[in-house]
């Protein structure tokens, strides 16, 4: 099995249908990666020595799921150089618009690129863009991936034009 390239860490288990997201899209492409839990509050040292060892073991990236007030991204950040990639998370009172800002709004010289909530699709999506750069195999495998996309809207385009509108079928009844 290849080694990683990119690393997915959730900040609780609760987050864990993120990673699933992730995981089916970064398969579909190809990039090897593994997940990992740790939380900035409640594990902060183990976030730190993954954060400080990821680079050496061959992560390229590093997404990071977290809700509430998501510190993780952050703080991952601020251990390592590799580019991180924020993930805010719907949950609690204010349903991710706490994460999404805790995840944007960091001091200038510590960037994340963040998605928006429950973006755990385009955070993958743009990991795989960042890992393309230094990997033609996956350049090309996101090449067909989009082309794929593209096809499926076409399809479905073509489906509805087989479709009844519900617009003529309101003036029907009448
Ligand atoms: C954050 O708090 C986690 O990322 C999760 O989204 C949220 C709730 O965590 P749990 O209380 O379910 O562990 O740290």
């Amino acid at each position: 099995m290849a080694n990683p390239l990119l690393g997915i860490v959730l900040g609780s288990a609760s987050d864990s249908q993120h990673a699933y997201t992730i995981g089916k899209i970064l398969d579909e492409l190809g990039i090897p990666f593994e997940v990992t839990i740790s939380s900035a509050h409640r594990t902060p040292e183990d976030v730190v020595s993954y954060s400080i060892s990821s680079k050496k073991r061959g992560i390229r990236a590093i997404i990071a799921v977290a809700g509430l007030s998501a510190a993780l991204p952050g703080v991952i950040a601020a251990h390592t150089d590799l580019p991180v990639i924020g993930v805010p998370v719907a949950s609690g009172s204010l349903g991710g618009i706490d994460a999404l800002l805790s995840i944007t709004q960091m001091p200038p010289g510590v960037p994340v690129a963040s998605v928006g909530i429950n973006g755990s699709k385009n955070a993958a999506i743009l990991a795989a863009r960042i890992l393309a750069l230094i990997d033609d195999n996956i350049s090309e495998k996101l090449a067909i991936w989009a082309e794929e996309q593209k096809r499926k809207v076409q399809v479905s385009r073509a489906e509805l034009q087989d479709l009844p509108l519900v617009s003529e079928e309101i003036f029907t009844k009448e």
